[in-house]
């Protein structure tokens, strides 16, 4: 036996990246979503009291399921930074608008040392894929994110990845829709290099809860505001 057989453990065993998964009644999703992470990419589901069979479905595909009693999508976020234990945290939305399979690519930027946050840009993969109202929000968003923080970033969007232990160091707060813009705002004020890549955004399966809502939309604007409000 050589040095390099003793360390051949299986790949799956030992998880390089966590991904987490935000998830609120996404059982029609969750089978796909799950089915595409690549190896040594462990998932871990965050439960936000589904009242479907999210969470029956997520262990049964093998994934780690962590229950969140609080609503907010950043309750559920934090949730599943904190119960990661690989060296790279990614998340991913669990509605299949977002292929992790794609994650890698993005994970590579980190573990070549080329930034400390990579963000997936959404790139609309058919007409109906992002709804009207929500890329000019986003857009309006961008642009606000440049005046005020000074960060040069076309789209806030859920997919990324950073080392853990540096999302840890952030401190984030926000439990609601802040807390993507949060997790930006405080790298950037941190010194960490940003950067977006091209990711593919497809129709969801189900329903929205966040934008394609009028009450999902009023709080992501009002968390977003605030945070905004009060970069230095
Ligand atoms: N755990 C949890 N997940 C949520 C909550 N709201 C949304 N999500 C999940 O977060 C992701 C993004 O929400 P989604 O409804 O797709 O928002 P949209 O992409 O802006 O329409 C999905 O995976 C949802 O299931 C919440 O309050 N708690
Ligand atoms: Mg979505």
């Amino acid at each position: 036996m050589t040095d390099t057989d003793a360390v051949d453990v299986p790949q799956a065993s030992i998880a390089l990246v966590d991904v987490v998964l935000p998830c609120l009644n996404e059982a029609a999703a969750l089978p796909w979503v799950l089915s595409r992470l690549p190896e040594g990419y462990r998932a871990i589901v965050v439960d936000n009291g589904s009242t479907d069979a999210s969470a029956e479905i997520a262990r049964a595909a093998g994934a780690t399921v962590v229950a969140e009693s609080r609503r907010g999508f950043g309750a559920a976020a934090h949730a599943g930074l904190l119960a990661a234990t690989a060296p790279i945290v990614a998340f991913c939305d669990a509605d299949a608008s977002m292929d992790p399979s794609i994650l890698p690519v993005l994970v590579k930027r980190i573990t070549d040392g080329r930034t400390e946050l990579i963000l997936g840009r959404r790139v609309p993969t058919t007409r109906g894929a992002w709804p009207l109202h929500a890329r000019f929000a986003n857009r309006a968003l961008s642009f606000l994110i440049k005046r005020r923080a000074r960060i040069a970033i076309k789209d806030l969007g859920p997919m990324r990845a950073a080392n853990r232990e540096g999302l840890l160091s952030l401190d984030l707060r926000d439990r609601r829709s802040g807390y993507p813009l949060e997790m930006l705002l405080k790298a950037s004020a941190a010194g960490w290099r940003i950067e977006e890549l091209d990711t593919p955004y497809s129709p969801r399966v189900g329903r929205s809860k966040v934008t394609g809502t009028i009450r999902g939309t009023y709080i992501a604007v009002k968390d977003m505001s605030k945070l905004l409000r009060e970069v230095q």
